[in-house]
């Protein structure tokens, strides 16, 4: 069986495609919920209705997914872990970087993976969820004991039809969809616009190279970048017009006064400027300005 903590879009993604009655969602600590029953809507095809269990005391699931956001994640983990053996692989699928590495600094001895993935997944009401469009999901080994786990683990992921991939190094590719998600993300939910509306916008031809050259320094002193700013920028505008009708999950969440993940994204960009002395002054104002969006909102 496979456990998924974090029973939102994602982790219903994975609830969905992965074979029916191999799944169970791990409840939060004195939750003892009816089963998760949702309305899933294929890329192609007819939708049809699912009803997912939640982990049972005694269950021994072979391999836990994590589809928390980023911030959640480590509190998460630290209610869900004592029930769920010290072996069993822990897959990552957080977006941006930092929590990766505060799960890796507290469970060092774990099996621990990593996860990028382009798949995407939203839930346009509370009964239903849509998988948006469809990707590749990337997986490598962040701890030394999930070296000899990860091709098995690709294995069982792939058996839910989505496109999966084993990845030796996964540094590099957290660290290149961060880059597109610093250069989008933020913009649009400061500017309250679609993905595609970004290159009209003044505030964004302003700041986005800005962006790109703090990125580009940055993920040059860590060996995770060759590429120039302007490299990055040509990157990210080509994100930009392929997904250009998308309301990023930034944006999503602002509109919903949830918090985001700027914290792992620019704020990432921003620490880790700070920790190498490259100066971030535009990674550090985006930061501060979506922080405040949600304490305008709340
Ligand atoms: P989401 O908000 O829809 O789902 C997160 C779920 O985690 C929620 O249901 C929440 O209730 C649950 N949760 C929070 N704290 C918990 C706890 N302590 N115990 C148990 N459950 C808890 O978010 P999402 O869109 O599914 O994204 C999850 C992660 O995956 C994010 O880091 C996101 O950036 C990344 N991601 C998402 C997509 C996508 O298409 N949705 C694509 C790529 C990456
Ligand atoms: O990953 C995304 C997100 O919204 O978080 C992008 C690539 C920006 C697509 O919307």
């Amino acid at each position: 069986m496979i456990a998924i903590l974090g029973a939102g879009s994602l982790g219903r993604l994975w609830a969905a495609t992965l074979p029916a009655g191999q799944v169970a969602f791990v409840p939060r600590p004195g939750q003892m919920p009816e089963p998760v029953r949702y309305q899933f809507h294929p890329t192609e095809g007819e939708a049809f209705c699912l009803s997912i269990p939640w982990l049972q005391s005694g269950d021994a699931p072979e391999l836990l997914l994590v589809t928390t956001k980023a911030g959640d994640t480590l509190e998460a983990l630290r209610s869900a872990l004592p029930s769920i053996a010290e072996p069993i692989p822990i897959v990552l699928f957080q977006n941006g970087l930092g929590s990766q590495q505060q799960v890796t600094q507290v469970w060092p001895g774990r099996p621990v993976l990593a996860a990028s993935t382009t798949e995407a997944a939203n839930r346009p009401g509370a009964g239903g969820l849509v998988h948006a469009g469809t990707g590749q999901t990337w997986i490598g080994p962040l701890t030394d004991r999930a070296r000899q786990s990860f091709k098995s683990v690709v294995g069982q992921l792939a058996s839910s039809g989505l496109k999966v991939l084993p990845e030796t190094d996964i540094m590099p590719r957290l660290w290149q969809k961060l880059v597109i998600n610093a250069g989008i993300n933020p913009f649009t939910a400061l500017l309250n616009c679609r993905n595609g509306e970004l290159p009209d916008q003044p505030f964004y031809r302003s700041h986005i190279d800005g962006v790109c050259q703090e990125a580009a320094r940055i993920g040059a002193a860590l060996s995770l970048e060759t590429r120039t700013g302007p490299q990055l920028r040509e990157q990210i505008e080509g994100v930009i017009k392929t997904t250009a009708g998308n309301v990023s999950s930034m944006l999503a969440d602002a509109r919903q006064g949830r918090p985001t993940e700027i914290r792992y994204i620019n704020g990432w960009l921003a620490d880790n400027g700070a920790r190498l002395g490259i100066p971030t002054p535009v990674n550090q104002l985006l930061t501060e300005r979506v922080e405040s969006l949600l304490n305008r909102n709340h």
